[in-house]
């Protein structure tokens, strides 16, 4: 069994064992951490969750570090969950973040955890909406969840983040390098990153065009206002910036009841979908359900199967009422 009080007093081998466990998909394992989060209860829900997404190289994880350093030196301690959905197709290319977070990996005041391939998208929100509980308990303040935008990703992160940060390349023309309107909309801070040396220009004219189409977006939240930002992580531009509207954010969402709001829809959403995933699991688990006779004649007896799977349907509420 994990030692909880370890786990408050900061004891990170307690606290890697823990996410491990969370991570686990054996039966026995999640058996333990289901009774662990119900020991965290009242100790989560503390922290600051952004989500940050973008392609490939856009410049997330030196934007992390640049930002880790500050808000370590403002006396907060950080963790970084580096979640890769594609690693279902790729295998894993986010991995090399850790290295790549170098100096913040080495300082006290910060964890950083890469997460493993998952089988599904399901499976990987699940995961990191418990391991940001688990952080939240061991007392980290500002977790940043940084996932490579491919469709899916950013609308997994924006229904457990905060607030979301959608990262852009300086790009120019009114393509919007391909970014989805629906990708946009779920951004509540766009950064143009890389607006350095010779992608100035490009960035102020990228800075422009997202502006006007952030104008024409409904706001997420209450109280906010999508903004864009230009930035270069690598160089530390507009690192301050990007954390004082960051903080700007959180003061006016948590003045208009946004914020709160926004917390208590994801608690609903989380809850409908574990009790989804029970629902299926039991209905696959359930022997009587399974057996090919039972359903074959269903089939056999029904006008078609549409009918035969409303029956179904109906055999397992009865059986499990
Ligand atoms: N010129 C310039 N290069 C940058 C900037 N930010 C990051 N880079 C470089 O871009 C490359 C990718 O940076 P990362 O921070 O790893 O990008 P990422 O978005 O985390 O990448 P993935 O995790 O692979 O999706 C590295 O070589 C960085 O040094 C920037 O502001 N300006
Ligand atoms: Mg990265």
């Amino acid at each position: 069994m994990v030692n909880i009080d370890a786990l408050r007093s900061g004891d990170r081998k307690v606290l890697a064992k823990l996410l491990t466990l969370v991570e686990s998909t054996r039966l026995e394992d999640r058996q333990e951490t289901e009774q662990i989060l119900e020991n965290l209860t009242g100790q989560t829900g503390n922290s600051l969750r952004i989500g940050i997404t973008g392609i490939p190289g856009a410049g997330k994880s030196t934007m992390i570090e640049a930002l880790g350093h500050q808000v370590i030196g403002a006396g907060s301690k950080l963790a970084v969950l580096a979640v890769d959905p594609s690693s279902m197709i790729s295998g894993g290319a986010i991995l090399g973040d850790k290295t790549r977070m170098q100096t913040l990996a080495l300082d006290p005041f910060a964890y950083i955890r890469p997460s493993p391939a998952g089988k599904s998208l399901g499976g990987v929100a699940r995961r990191t909406r418990e391991s940001i509980l688990v952080l939240e308990a061991a007392g980290y303040d500002v977790i940043f969840v940084e996932t490579v935008g491919v469709g899916q990703a950013e609308s997994m992160v924006s229904q457990m983040a905060d607030l979301s940060i959608l990262m852009l390349l300086p790009g120019g023309g009114d393509d919007l390098q391909g970014i989805k309107r629906g990708v946009m909309e779920l951004a509540d801070i766009v950064v143009i990153n890389k607006a350095d040396g010779d992608l100035q220009k490009r960035a102020a004219l990228s800075e422009i065009d997202i502006r006007h189409a952030l104008e024409f977006m409904r706001p997420r939240h209450r109280g906010w206002k999508p903004c864009v930002l230009k930035t270069s992580a690598l160089q530390g531009e507009g690192v301050n910036e990007l954390w004082k509207v960051i903080l700007e954010f959180r003061k006016q969402t948590e003045q208009t009841g946004a914020f709160r709001q926004n917390r208590e829809r994801q608690l609903c959403d989380w809850i409908r979908m574990e009790a989804r995933e029970m629902i299926l699991d039991q209905f696959d688990k359930d022997q009587r359900l399974s057996t090919a006779d039972s359903v074959s004649k269903d089939a056999e007896t029904s006008s078609s199967h549409i009918t035969a799977a409303r029956k179904l349907v109906n055999r397992f509420f009865e059986l499990s009422s």
